[in-house]
């Protein structure tokens, strides 16, 4: 019952970092976090990783406003916990990743790259997120306008509606999650969405380049069940131009 209880509450506190009042849950998940990873072979400050050319260290930006800038919607301590602690984590957590995968390719060891690609996903997507809702919010409020607020309207009718789509996608995330409001390119219109945990292998704000279809579909009638050597045989197709032509055209992008 003990241990349920403790996995059911590291769960919460390290999907949802953001639910108040778990500061000393979210050590645990820290702790348990630390506990389950892959042991290094050598002391990270040891290692001398040569990073790829212009990698950058992911910063956490600071915060647009004071902490109590949001009150009385939202509290001083809160945000200045939720910022300095949680979203601090995510930050630190993702840099983490991206060292020990650059250190496996190094080392030509993929062992663990399945922990590290989720530890990846999980970290950078919470970073991400938690960078566009400070940025998202200030103590003015407003109004949208202009293109926006056409698209707006254009997608769901009227401003109020989409603002209660928006509320009502927030509030019935089951679990730990988010509301989100995005830009759809197909369609070229605005959807809301509910984001389930965060971290389930994407991450947000990357832009995809090159994709490959690991479904069954995709190789089975060829390969059976050795999705290892389709795979080894698709990269041998890769399309570099269109590769190249899609990184031309997001690598400008921002979007934070
Ligand atoms: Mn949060």
């Amino acid at each position: 019952m003990e241990d349920m209880t403790r996995r059911e509450l590291l769960k919460t506190a390290g999907a949802g970092a953001s639910v108040l009042g778990l500061m000393n849950l979210y050590g645990m998940a820290q702790a348990a976090e630390a506990e389950k990873a892959p042991p290094m072979p050598i002391a990270p400050s040891k290692i001398n990783i040569v990073p790829p050319k212009e990698f950058l260290e992911c910063k956490q930006l600071s915060l647009p406003y004071a902490y109590n800038a949001l009150e009385p919607h939202i509290d001083a301590e809160t945000v200045e916990i939720h910022y300095i602690k949680h979203h601090a984590a995510y930050v630190r957590n993702f840099n983490s990743a991206l060292q020990r995968l650059d250190f496996a390719r190094s080392m030509n060891d993929m062992t663990f790259i399945k922990h590290w690609c989720k530890e990846l996903a999980f970290n950078g997507s919470g970073h991400v997120l938690h960078t566009l809702y400070w940025s998202n919010m200030s103590p003015q409020g407003g109004e949208p306008k202009g293109e926006l607020l056409n698209l707006i309207k254009e997608s769901f009718g009227k401003l109020e509606s989409m603002l209660d789509m928006f509320a009502s996608a927030s509030k019935t995330v089951e679990g730990s999650g988010w509301g989100v409001l995005t830009f759809e390119p197909c369609t070229k219109r605005l959807i809301v969405l509910q984001i389930e945990k965060h971290q389930d292998l994407s991450l947000f704000g990357t832009y995809p380049l090159l994709v490959c279809d690991v479904w069954e579909h995709a190789y089975y009638l060829k390969y059976r069940n050795a999705r290892g050597t389709y795979v080894d045989h698709f990269v041998n197709l890769i399309n570099w131009n269109e590769v190249e032509r899609r990184y031309n055209a997001v690598k400008q992008s921002v979007i934070m």
